[in-house]
């Protein structure tokens, strides 16, 4: 039903019970609700998924609801304190439903409001803290801390007034630690393999160049799960807040919208008390190692494939780039043949039905899903996404060559970009813009000057079989046109 929007009013609790009655909304108290969890990293993803779940819980433990922080931006904060935290999330499946979601009780700004976020930290009601800052984020090099990365370096040489994720998360527990006050659990939410022990590593280190004590005593008490998180969630853009508006008959300024899927897989390893999280649907397991692996490779590594094979034919969404029979083919016999071998999966897990499951979520005609959105940010995602299946495929013998082509079409991407003067949204934009401007289409010098980056390609980029297979499928693109494109995929995309 849509009805006429009065632009004095806005989205909040005062108009909630006004809202027209197909818009799901909050099914408990608000008022009654208590933060139990503090969020780093307040984007569209986590508005989509964890807080969707948490709304779900907070009818039974009311103690749960969260204050989401936000590092780098005011803008959440901005948008939705004037409506007392309340968004409504588009879930876009055959029939699209409109809900609004009250978990998000408090929005911090980190930059502003500084003293809030650590005091919320070091509060005892707080016993979960949890992260999406994406992989950025951990400032990670290898498998350690980058400590030369600047936010590392402000961080430690400021660690009472943060500005990253690993400060904040610290500085909590150095307060808790000093005040006697049990630590909270923290939980990666980012797509990262192993981003428990990822964290924990980073936590550490950090800790340890504080202060040696306060590093043992996070290393004996706190607890960094490991999680597996999936659910396809294309940015807000004009279109959907226009027509959450005007559905609403109120004014969301920041609505956020997924498909109707969503899987949260959870290790069950806390040090405090956690919410019931199994009751709405979130799966505890002792083991995760299977499904985050599973879904990076799986899911993950052909997203990045059609982002960057589908930019170079100048697509624009997943599900135009699945129309294209070239590039679905391709894709598909990327995950079968090449992907899917090469994966150890969990007992029980069957992954050519989790592969076709996958094809259909890609196809869904009902997602504008943007190949840019999914472009951003190559030199962090590729690492985990594909190379670690390359490894597995070279320690078994197996062929490579048709795994590097995705890794050769980022690099014609990142190649195109630069010389189109198109900035690239990547942390190593400028190292990659500078390669992508020299890059002249040789594939031996071109392929080197980006191996030669080891936060992306250590330690593989050193391997003679990966520079040699590398560079034979940067060369078989040529110089990149959707017809040289179109080729190799029309070879490679046979059943
Ligand atoms: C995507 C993911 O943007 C990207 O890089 O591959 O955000 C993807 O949509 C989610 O991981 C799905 O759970």
């Amino acid at each position: 039903m849509t009805v006429s929007i009065s632009t004095a009013a806005r989205l909040g609790d005062t108009v909630l019970d006004a809202l027209p009655v197909d818009i799901v909304r909050p099914a408990y108290d608000r008022a009654a609700t208590r933060i139990g969890i503090v969020h780093i990293g307040v984007g569209a993803f986590h508005r989509a998924h964890q807080a969707v779940y948490v709304d779900d819980l907070l009818a039974d433990e009311p103690e749960w609801a969260i204050c989401g922080v936000s590092l780098h931006g005011a803008g959440v904060r901005d948008a939705l304190r004037p409506q007392d935290g309340l968004y409504t999330l588009a879930l876009l499946g055959e029939r699209p439903v409109l809900r609004v979601i009250g978990s998000l009780k408090e929005v911090l700004y980190a930059r502003e409001d500084s003293s809030a976020v650590l005091d919320r930290l070091a509060d005892p009601c707080t016993r979960l803290v949890t992260l999406t800052i994406t992989e950025k984020g951990y400032c990670l090099a290898g498998d350690g801390l980058d400590l030369a990365n600047p936010e590392i370096v402000h961080d430690l040489a400021s660690p009472g007034a943060p500005h990253g994720a690993i400060g904040y998360v610290v500085a909590g527990l150095r307060r808790r630690w000093r005040l006697g006050v049990a630590p909270y659990t923290v939980l990666s939410c980012d797509n990262l393999a192993d981003n428990g022990g990822r964290l924990r590593r980073a936590v550490l280190q950090f800790a340890q160049r504080i202060d040696p004590a306060l590093k043992d005593w996070i290393e004996a008490e706190v607890a960094f799960p490991r999680s597996m998180v999936d659910s396809i969630t294309p940015a807000t853009d004009d279109v959907l807040r226009e027509q959450v508006s005007a559905q609403l008959g109120c004014i969301d300024a920041w609505p956020v919208q997924r498909e109707a899927y969503s899987q949260w897989v959870v290790e069950d390893r806390f040090c405090n008390d956690r919410p019931r999280f199994e009751r709405v649907g979130v799966t505890l397991s002792d083991d995760i190692a299977g499904y985050d692996r599973a879904k990076l490779r799986l899911l993950n590594a052909p997203h990045s494939a059609l982002a960057y094979l589908g930019s170079l034919l100048e697509i624009e969404t997943v599900a135009d780039a699945m129309r294209r029979p070239q590039l679905a083919g391709f894709v598909e016999r990327l995950m079968r043949e090449h992907i899917a071998p090469n994966l150890d999966t969990p007992r029980g897990f069957d992954p050519q039905a989790y592969i076709g499951a996958i094809l259909e979520r890609f196809r869904n005609p009902a997602i504008r899903h943007k190949l840019s959105q999914i472009a951003w940010d190559g030199s962090q995602k590729l690492p985990v996404r594909l190379l670690g299946t390359i490894s597995d495929a070279l320690a078994a013998g197996r062929p490579i060559d048709v795994l590097c082509l995705p890794i050769a079409a980022w690099m014609h991407f990142v190649r195109r970009q630069a010389n189109n003067g198109v900035a690239l949204v990547d942390p190593l934009d400028q190292a990659l813009s500078t390669i992508g401007r020299k890059a002249t289409g040789d594939a031996q010098g071109d392929v080197a000057a980006f191996l030669a980056m080891d936060a992306v390609f250590a330690p593989l980029g050193g391997d003679p079989r990966f520079v040699g297979a590398l560079r034979e499928a940067y060369a078989r693109f040529g110089d990149a046109t959707p017809s040289a494109i179109l080729r190799v995929l029309a070879g490679e995309g046979r059943a």
